[in-house]
């Protein structure tokens, strides 16, 4: 190879420049992917994936006007809902933790919540904790001391997207800056939550594009501990509805690159899964995702079936990461992941 690769040994940088990234996306695919896998092993054990489960809180009718969404109110693609109950919640977090989830993510429609909606969410964190499941929320942008109370609370990550570069930005999302996602993230860093961000692939960027996105992620003043990788899911009624489809090859490439960059980050393989064959998924496994949604549902969308996620794992020798010990109720999660071949 004569471009100079990631060094596995050495601390992770923050100082990525394009021209790099691009370089690194621009490998040979073989050369990319043996780079990823080698970076991937040095800090992780690879066979195990982190397994995360997706309940929307709060369904549709959004100000916002993200083109990729079936939630906005500007497109109307799902019928609004109300603020699920706390018991709802529990509920579907039980199930979600005897299914062999360990961290239970939740999705609001909003702009950002009020101080009210943060108490009714609040109780969610900690009931949900009380199962001893890791938590996670998006509920759009936070102040400062929002995401102090969330971390009050007991939550252990905030999921918010920067979805895609800054200058792709602008035909994507007008009711949000690229600015407010970055501050939002300051908050939630500040406020010693565990980071979660990420980006959308397949809405008509380019390869620089994909290239921004990767160097917004991983030159932020700490690496998102998690980077959520999503695959457009076209939902009839929104602009990027018949969107041209991504080369499933640039998506392995995307992830192998994250990999490379944030070598110390779990890479989800998040929306979309349910669009890939289990050989795609295999190849983004190879180039360093080490997490994943499981469950039927995302928010509104499908998203893989459990029987085919088990049978995935059995046929790859894939084992669910078990919980940090301190979080779990002695071995549970860990014997039903066992039990399930998960
Ligand atoms: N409303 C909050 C917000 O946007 O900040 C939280 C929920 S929002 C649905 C979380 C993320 O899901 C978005 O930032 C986007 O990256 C991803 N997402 C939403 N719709 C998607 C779709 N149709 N396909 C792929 N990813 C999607
Ligand atoms: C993320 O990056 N992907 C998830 C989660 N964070 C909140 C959301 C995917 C949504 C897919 C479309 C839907 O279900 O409506
Ligand atoms: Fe609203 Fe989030 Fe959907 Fe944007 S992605 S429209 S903010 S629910």
């Amino acid at each position: 190879m004569s471009r100079p690769l990631p060094n596995p040994d050495a601390p992770p940088r923050h100082d990525w420049t394009l021209e790099e990234i691009s370089s690194i996306l621009d490998l040979p695919f073989n050369d990319l992917l043996f780079a990823a896998q080698s970076m991937h092993r040095t800090h992780f054990d690879p066979n195990r994936i982190q397994v995360s489960s997706l309940l929307s809180i709060k369904t549709g009718s959004c100000p916002e006007d993200c083109a990729y969404c079936g939630q906005s109110a500007h497109h109307a693609a799902v019928a609004p809902e109300r603020l699920l109950s706390l018991a709802e919640v529990l509920e579907r977090a039980r199930a979600a933790k005897a299914q062999g989830a360990t961290r239970f993510c939740m999705g609001a429609a909003w702009r950002n919540p009020t101080d009210k909606q943060l108490d009714q969410v609040i109780a969610m964190i900690e009931g949900v904790s009380a199962l001893g499941l890791e938590t996670c929320m998006t509920l759009g942008m936070l102040t400062a001391k929002q995401a102090r109370r969330l971390k009050a609370a007991g939550l252990d990550y905030y999921n918010h997207n920067l979805d895609t570069s800054p200058e792709f930005y602008g035909r994507v999302i007008s009711t949000r800056t690229y600015r407010e996602r970055l501050e939002t993230l300051e908050h939630v860093r500040a406020a010693g939550l565990k980071t979660c961000s990420g980006g959308i692939l397949g809405m008509g960027e380019s390869r620089g594009d994909r290239a921004a996105l990767l160097q917004q992620l991983a030159t932020l003043p700490a690496h998102p501990e998690s980077v959520p990788i999503n695959l457009l899911v076209q939902i009839e009624g929104t602009p990027l509805f018949g969107s041209a489809p991504l080369d499933p090859f640039e998506f392995v490439r995307v992830v192998a690159a994250a990999r490379l960059l944030m070598p110390r980050s779990h890479v989800r393989l998040a929306a979309g899964r349910h669009l890939m064959s289990d050989e795609l998924q295999a190849l983004c496994f190879f180039a360093g995702a080490n997490s994943i949604f499981y469950g039927e549902r995302l928010l509104t969308a499908p998203n893989a079936p459990c029987d085919r996620d088990q049978d995935l794992f059995k046929r790859l020798g894939l084992v669910a990461e078990p919980l940090i010990p301190e979080r779990s109720e002695p071995g549970a999660c860990h014997k039903t992941a066992e039990r399930q071949g998960m």
